[in-house]
């Protein structure tokens, strides 16, 4: 290598250059030779090449926001679902294709070399993956931002498929060196537990309170840059370890007792180990409290600390700075802030109380009743005493506002108050966070308004102007210009690449939608993407696909509300219906399906099973070959989706009608040129608005008609002896036909649809959803009329730019502008 080093003279082209600092980064950081190097090292030479570009922007970014001291937000969230840095940071800096042509003419595959990085899967699903687009719209948009989460040691766990049923793997991603992570030593920040309150008076005889004999854990911050497309801006993901403290260990090592003391540690650290993988449902467990809390006063210690750097004034807070909460999982923020400031900054109740709630903003996730946290008052007594009494005394506060607001009211404080008192005594966490800030907003129209009108209904009565909807977006630079190269090479031809940073440019589309040309070319890359996809099936599954046929994708979280055992009751019927007629007119089709179950979601992984079940029946029966298959794809994580979306005919979205809160798949898939079937849900009804309601397959009942249903009383029966179909269906499903040698396998499934009052209201949707999926295969087998819709689904997405989501959060909520930086016209100054 060093020859090869020593043989590049000056001056070195950009070719040159870039090889010149891979071939280094190999040799002198790695300490590898073109024959003891691996793929792996590869990638990480790579990596290291490309942070040098980043970390310049970064240094410049940071410091003009030192120096114009301008607002700042910090984005506090549990969950970052980032999936791999290499590509999209070349693609930010505006570098894929000189790194790729470089490292190519090397004679490597730089694709191949891409593919080694491992998933940053420090989330679960949307929560997690709305994060990590949010960070790359707020560079983008050069927004003053932070992201603050947990560094887990273990992400989301790695789904493996055995017989048919899903083994978690643990996913040990720091096994080996993370190149994108900067350790900051210096930034550690102290997070007390446990402990007692004691009252004194301080020397000015004022009542203090002080929290002691706490257990401290270190909190260590690890950053990762985040590069904004076309921009300077390089924003800072922080993200939390924790570590033993040195005191901590001290007083058991001079007890002499070592190997308590090491044992401590380890249990100490334990707190950042491992990310809980449940979507859409809470955890109630002391650990992941702790997480919570460890997470909340690390970031608020860190948002302070920074603040202080410029002000003393602490009334000036929330002119600086505004924290939005990613759902309620970082809201021990609100107390803690409390806490800081009336604790060990003196401000009083009332200046304290504005400071927080001007300071704050929640956003809601979820209105399934089983993700809404509470945590048990006792957690708090032991663990967070001192926040227990400040709750109290918000709540105090809180009441009598209630009872002065509605006075003719009885019920309402019980409703309404932070503290749960029937049964055990809990802390309900969204009503804490509603009190505690200035604006609390849904993530589509419809979950806005459920919001208001259902589940904080007296908090919209007594606060309306603190509600508001911002509708979910993705970032179409990892969702389009990356996923999908050949699509968006395509676009830019036609009508230029202004949709890169203007998604709204995709309206732009619709001129060519009946385009001969465009068509053709349309679906050829479509054609070569589901080419792909088939491959990744043939290799990972052994199953030949047939990329003729309609790729039919339901890809996110398995989870009873998102219906995928709606989609297995319509493979059945097909499948039904070829077996009972050869002649049927069934549109060849491939189903295709991915994603992950909560490991104690017991109900979601038997769906997988019966998903697999199912695949084994039709993939292996020969009068149906050529007519359906059915493929579940293991391990769904960011990095597959990207070979999904690109590749898939028709998108499911298919939740009862009230329950997915917006999704964000259903605009990941519309973007890459698929055609949509859903319930009018979540973000799916702005998407019928925007492609116009003809260009979309719209089924089932809508909100208002699942809850009249509901109330009306609703019987699941009818529906199953009303139609003979369902009916087969059904009776294949608890009869054993697809479990393989274990008869009763599915009973529990078809149990809870028929017995235990098919909460989530598939049999009510059933005919309407396949007599939509009857129109869904007529349609495809016209391929220009197909592909004029997919075309205008796509020029219909400018809307769900997450940049436009981020415009409508800092302009409405946070109040603040975009600063650009650059380099020059701030003082910064390099070493
Ligand atoms: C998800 C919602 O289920 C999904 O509809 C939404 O698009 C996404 O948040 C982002 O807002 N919720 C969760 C969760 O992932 O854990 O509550």
């Amino acid at each position: 290598m060093t020859d090869e080093l020593d043989a590049m003279n000056e001056p070195l082209d950009k070719d040159m250059i870039i090889i010149k600092s891979f071939l280094e980064h190999l040799e002198y950081t790695l300490g590898k030779d073109k024959y003891s190097a691996t793929k792996y090292d590869r990638y990480n030479a790579l990596a290291y090449a490309v942070r040098k570009y980043l970390v310049e922007r970064w240094l410049d970014t940071q410091q003009a926001y030192y120096n114009t001291d301008n607002k700042r937000v910090y984005y506090i969230s549990m969950e970052f679902l980032m999936g791999r840095t290499l590509g999209n940071s070349l693609i930010n800096l505006g570098l894929y294709d000189d790194f790729r042509d470089a490292i190519n003419s090397l004679g490597y595959d730089f694709e191949e070399i891409l593919s080694e990085e491992q998933d940053a899967g420090l989330g679960n699903g949307g929560l997690g993956r709305l994060a990590a687009c949010f960070l790359d719209s707020m560079a983008t948009m050069s927004i003053p931002a932070y992201g603050y989460g947990i560094r887990y040691e273990y992400g989301i766990f790695r789904q493996q498929i055995v017989d048919g049923a899903q083994v978690e793997i643990p996913d040990n991603w720091l096994r080996y060196r993370n190149p994108w992570e900067l350790d900051r030593q210096e930034h550690l920040h102290t997070v007390k537990f446990y402990g007692r309150v004691i009252t004194t008076f301080n020397k000015d005889n004022k009542l203090v309170r002080e929290w002691v004999d706490t257990e401290d854990v270190m909190a260590m911050a690890y950053d990762t840059p985040i590069p904004g497309y076309d921009t300077q801006t390089v924003n800072t993901l922080r993200l939390w370890s924790a570590k033993s403290s040195r005191e901590f260990d001290l007083k058991f090592f001079n007890e002499g007792n070592y190997i308590r003391a090491v044992e401590k540690k380890m249990q100490t650290e334990t707190i950042s180990k491992v990310l809980y993988p449940a979507d859409n449902v809470i955890e109630g467990k002391e650990l992941r409290f702790k997480q919570e809390y460890f997470l909340a006063s690390a970031t608020v210690h860190d948002v302070l600390y920074r603040f202080k750097k410029k002000h003393t004034d602490m009334r000036l807070l929330p002119e600086k700075v505004a924290i939005q909460l990613n759902d309620t999982h970082p809201t021990l923020a609100i107390p803690e802030l409390m806490r800081v400031l009336i604790d060990l900054e003196n401000v009083e109740w009332e200046d304290a109380w504005a400071i927080t709630k001007k300071t704050f903003a929640y956003t809601n996730h979820t209105i399934l009743p089983e993700a809404l946290e509470q945590w048990p008052v006792w957690f708090f007594e032991q663990i967070l005493p001192r926040h227990l009494q400040i709750i109290y005394e918000i709540n105090d506060y809180f009441m009598k506002e209630v009872r002065a607001r509605f006075p003719d009211d009885p019920d309402r404080p019980a409703r309404m108050s932070i503290v749960e008192e029937h049964w055990e005594r809990k802390i309900r966490m969204a009503h804490l966070a509603i009190v505690g800030s200035h604006s609390v907003n849904g993530v589509a129209e419809l979950h806005s308004q459920i919001l208001r009108e259902r589940l904080f209904k007296d908090f919209y009565e007594m606060y309306p102007e603190r509600f508001n909807n911002k509708t979910n977006g993705i970032t179409q630079r990892r969702w389009l210009k990356m996923a999908n190269p050949p699509l968006a090479h395509l676009i830019d031809d036609y009508i230029g690449d202004g949709w890169v940073t203007d998604l709204y440019e995709l309206e732009k589309l619709r001129a060519v939608a009946e385009d001969p040309e465009f068509s053709q070319r349309w679906q050829e890359v479509k054609r070569c993407n589901k080419e792909e996809l088939a491959a990744y099936i043939l290799k990972h599954n052994d199953i030949v696909v047939d990329p003729n046929s309609l790729f039919d994708c339901q890809v996110k979280r398995i989870h009873e509300y998102k219906r995928q055992l709606l989609n297995v009751l319509h493979i059945i019927t097909l499948y039904n219906r070829i077996k009972e007629n050869p002649e049927a007119e069934v549109t060849p089709r491939t189903f295709i399906f991915a994603g992950k179950a909560a490991p104690a979601y017991f109900a979601a992984k038997l769906v997988i099973r019966l998903i697999n079940g199912v695949a084994k029946v039709v993939n292996e029966d020969p009068d149906v070959a050529g007519r359906i298959k059915v493929v579940f794809l293991a391990n769904y994580s960011v990095s597959l989706a990207e070979q999904i979306f690109p590749a898939s005919d028709l998108s499911e979205q298919i939740s009862t009608a009230g329950t997915e809160a917006s999704g964000t798949g259903n605009m990941k898939f519309a973007l890459n040129g698929a055609l949509t079937i859903g319930t009018l849900d979540g973000a799916n009804i702005e998407m019928a608005e925007e492609v116009h309601r003809e260009n979309i397959f719209i089924f089932g009942l809508t909100a208002e008609e699942v809850s009249h249903l509901k109330e009306q009383g609703y019987n699941p029966r009818e529906y199953y002896n009303g139609n003979p179909e369902l009916k087969k269906a059904i009776d294949m499903i608890s009869s054993g036909f697809f479990a393989q040698g274990t008869p009763d396998l599915f009973v529990p499934l078809t149990d809870s649809l028929m017995n235990l009052g098919d909460n989530y209201m598939l049999l009510a949707d059933y005919a309407s959803y396949i007599a939509c999926q009857e129109e869904v295969g007529k349609l495809f087998r016209n391929k220009n009329e197909w592909a004029r819709l997919a075309i205008l689904n796509c020029a219909g997405m400018g809307k769900f730019s997450s940049d436009r989501t981020i415009e409508e959060y800092a302009r409405e909520i946070w109040g603040i502008k975009p600063m650009d930086v650059h380099p020059g016209t701030v003082n910064v100054k390099r070493l």
